[in-house]
């Protein structure tokens, strides 16, 4: 651990003068006088990759995080030399590199500096584990502001934080505790409007400093591993963004049950508690997509096999849930209960694949089952294996989600919660200790998963969701963020967690609605719903011993509350939907902080408490009991509040109405909301008409309205269908064009479309041209609506 002052650390080392340097193709390798090499790769444009040797050679080259099949190729690359620098010039910014001390900095093309070198690399050798600290410092700008990092439970901008990433089970952690389940290595800066990202892949315990020790100095570093990050430049927050998520990869499209309303419990058990839950969603009328099967349905704790007195018949329970709108998610913990009469246990030890000490005996650690062994994920053979133990579980009994737990991976009783730093792990064949591999081990237990529910699952679509995660680790898996706890201040940092997941590349992610440990008032649960339904994971999860933590525990009240809410939700599925196309086609994240919507108005940098749904939609929680409404920030532009449609200026801080049953939301100028009716579970009826909410706006705005047969694989095959909606208001008439791509038919033929905020009443209406009666419509003055034919092209109202 270093904890020291980087200056006061006597070990350093530092690259010396440079003594050549030699380009091949998109490469350019540097040496020193004291052999340490650097090699720059340009992988984009706004991205390169930045490698150190401090020998002079490198390590094969391996990585967990990004994807085989991430873009890359640049328009331009131009090599000079100066007196003091090498200069590398792409299409989007320069880099030079000092002859001195190979020292970096990154340039826009008008040469302003985007990030300086301080004390750049150094290292400092470890003869204990026989490799070394690398590190990395960077000159930090007065103005300069920090985002990212997955999932710390920290404050939103993090200038002056010091942090760690180390997967960790924290049950009930709080604000500000270092180190949780996911390592994302990955930040923004942005600084004189100029965003820029950097990402960290060493899966060793890295740690990084956002001017915490030093005013004006940025560092990273890792325990271990190479010195390699990528360096990307926006100057857009989203440019960045979405670079960092092509290289990391993006998900498949979910299947729409999983973006429902969830409920969890530990646990729910026997089946007739199970139905009793199920049941009552129906009978009260509470949208409810899926219900979870948390430790208790196995027997034992021994993962695959289910305790027969509980679950006395596991399909039947599955088909008669899915019969009723219910999808059955189980959870699946890496630990393997030693027991000889276990088949599991059995075959994996015979096949040795189960982790190890350095000396050889099996890393054996206390887990909800007693005594387990480890399968080791990041074999492939290992992983091969695992995915063909879904076979049961999701090809047979029909259950149609895993959950992963516990796969930081967490060790009960011991010191450090988790396997000590001398297991050995195959890491894909670049054999390694589990200092190494710690931080992936979650992440390639969920890709294991993955593999297996998608294939028993084919050709519908799989659902996964994991604690423990790494960079890349959205490919295959949505998450959670973990144990926390039903507080006033957990509902604040769970609201900045889903934030920073999703601009952290992780978007399908949520919290423990209402709080996982201890139990929340009714107020605190209806106003977590609230939040919740904004998420891209939504989930009601709770921890046995602290009683209940249904929708309806808590009074009539807070049920219709919940209800209200969860119905919006379901209304805005086809939204979300759209926003989650956008996520997985550009990797756009689903949530979009202000500084990342509005970058260049400062008053957004250090705003975490209100942010966008999808593109067009402000959401601000109430965070605090007892209140009426609060003061939130209006991000630039025109806004309607949702509830009175009355439009307000952004640019300012106001106050807005909140009392119980309303939390502020905001529609932008301009935007075309597509709704369902409200549904108790997805495709429970077939949609005859959609309803598309326009919000008239002077000028133009475009939105998109994306679909699918909602499961399956044909979307990828032009089954679906995408429409972009162009308006353009004017003083009297607002015109709405459409364009469709895709070769989806939905179910229904017409769209019902509601104005709000017209400044004119609808006198006329030319449908692709030629003027039709109101009536043929079906216009309702007092409603501002009217129904049209689903394909239409141009539709202008005139006033
Ligand atoms: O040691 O499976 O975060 O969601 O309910 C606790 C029981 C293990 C921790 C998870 C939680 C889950 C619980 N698990």
């Amino acid at each position: 651990m270093i904890t020291n002052t980087e200056l006061e650390h006597k070990g350093n080392l530092f690259p010396t003068s440079l003594i050549s340097y030699e380009h091949d193709q998109d490469s350019i390798s540097f040496i020193t006088k004291n052999g340490v090499r650097l090699l720059i790769q340009v992988l984009r444009d706004n991205m390169l990759r930045l490698r150190y040797a401090t020998t002079g050679i490198f390590a094969h080259d391996f990585s967990y995080a990004v994807d085989e099949n991430h873009p890359h190729g640049f328009n331009q690359l131009k090599i000079e030399e100066t007196d003091t620098h090498i200069v590398i010039t792409t299409e989007k910014f320069i880099c030079k590199v000092a002859r001195d001390d190979i020292r970096v900095g990154m340039y826009n093309l008008d040469g302003k500096p985007i990030l300086e070198d301080e004390l750049g690399f150094h290292w400092e050798e470890s003869f204990e584990f026989g490799g070394s600290f690398v590190k990395m410092s960077k000159t930090s700008r007065d103005q300069e502001n920090y985002f990212g990092l997955g999932d710390k439970p920290t404050n939103f901008n993090l200038k002056g934080k010091r942090l760690s990433l180390w997967n960790t089970d924290q049950y009930a952690y709080g604000k500000d505790t270092a180190e949780l389940y996911k390592a994302v290595p990955f930040y923004m800066g942005l600084h004189n409007n100029m965003s820029y990202g950097i990402f960290f892949d060493n899966t060793f315990k890295t740690h990084f400093d956002f001017c915490a020790e030093r005013r004006n100095v940025t560092s990273f570093w890792a325990d271990g591993g190479e010195m390699n990050y990528y360096f990307i430049f926006g100057p857009q927050m989203d440019d960045v963004l979405t670079t960092y998520t092509d290289l990391t990869g993006k998900p498949e499209l979910p299947p729409m049950w999983a973006l429902g309303f969830h409920q969890c419990k530990w646990s729910y058990y026997p089946e007739s508690k199970v139905k009793e839950i199920t049941s009552k969603f129906r009978e009260l009328n509470f949208p409810c997509d899926a219900i979870y099967l948390d430790i208790d349905y196995m027997d034992g704790f021994r993962c695959f096999t289910w305790n027969k007195e509980y679950f006395p018949d596991p399909k039947r329970m599955v088909s008669e849930l899915e019969e009723d709108g219910f999808k059955t998610v189980a959870i699946i913990d890496p630990g393997i209960k030693i027991d000889l009469s276990y088949d599991i246990f059995k075959e994996a030890l015979e096949k040795d694949y189960f982790c190890r000490r350095a000396d050889g005996p099996y890393m054996r650690g206390k887990v909800w089952p007693g005594e387990c062994y480890f399968p080791d994920f990041t074999n492939p053979e290992v992983r091969e294996w695992w995915s063909g133990l879904y076979r049961e579980l999701i090809g047979d009994i029909g259950v149609k989600g895993v959950w992963n737990d516990m796969n930081e991976p967490a060790v009960m009783e011991v010191p450090g919660k988790t396997f000590p730093l001398d297991v050995r792990h195959d890491y894909d064949g670049h054999r390694c200790s589990h200092r190494k591999a710690h931080n992936i081990y979650g992440m390639q237990m969920a890709r294991a998963t993955y593999e297996g529910v998608k294939r028993y699952n084919f050709p519908k679509r799989p659902f996964i969701i994991t604690r423990a995660n790494y960079s890349g680790g959205q490919r295959y898996t949505s998450t959670w963020t973990g144990d926390n706890v039903a507080t006033w201040e957990h509902l604040w940092l769970a609201n900045i967690q889903i934030q920073r997941l999703c601009i952290s590349g992780m978007s399908f992610s949520g919290s423990d609605i209402g709080g996982f440990a201890e139990q929340p008032s009714g107020e605190l649960y209806a106003r977590w719903v609230q939040l919740g339904v904004f998420h891209p994971f939504c989930r009601v999860h709770s921890s046995g011993d602290h009683g209940e933590q249904e929708p309806w525990f808590f009074g009539d009240e807070i049920l219709d509350i919940s209800r209200k809410f969860v119905e919006l939700r379901y209304q805005l599925l086809p939204y979300l939907y759209t926003a989650f196309y956008n996520y997985v086609q550009e990797g756009i994240p689903i949530l979009k902080p202000l500084v990342y919507f509005d970058q260049q108005d400062v008053q957004t940098h250090y705003r975490a408490d209100e942010f966008i749904f999808g593109n067009q939609i402000l959401v601000c929680p109430v965070q605090e009991p007892n209140v009426q409404g609060r003061r939130m920030y209006i991000p630039r532009g025109k806004w309607y509040n949702f509830w009175t449609d009355k439009a307000v200026a952004g640019g300012k801080e106001m106050w807005v109405d909140a009392p119980l049953d309303i939390m502020p939301i905001f529609i932008k100028e301009g935007a075309v909301i597509p709704k369902y009716p409200v549904q108790q579970y997805v495709d429970e009826v077939k949609i005859e008409q959609m309803t598309l909410d326009l919000y008239y706006k002077l000028g133009k705005e475009n939105s998109e309205f994306y679909e699918d047969a909602h499961d399956g694989y044909e979307y990828r095959q032009n089954i679906y269908s995408l429409r972009t909606f162009k308006l353009t208001g004017k003083e009297d008439e607002i015109i709405l064009q459409q364009h469709k791509s895709g070769k989806y038919s939905s179910s229904y033929s017409t769209f019902k479309l509601k104005f709000y905020g017209l400044p004119f009443k609808i006198r006329k209406v030319f449908y692709e041209n030629e003027e039709v009666p109101l009536e043929k419509l079906q216009f309702n003055a007092e409603e501002q609506s009217m129904i049209i034919d689903k394909e239409f092209s141009e539709l202008h109202l005139v006033g």
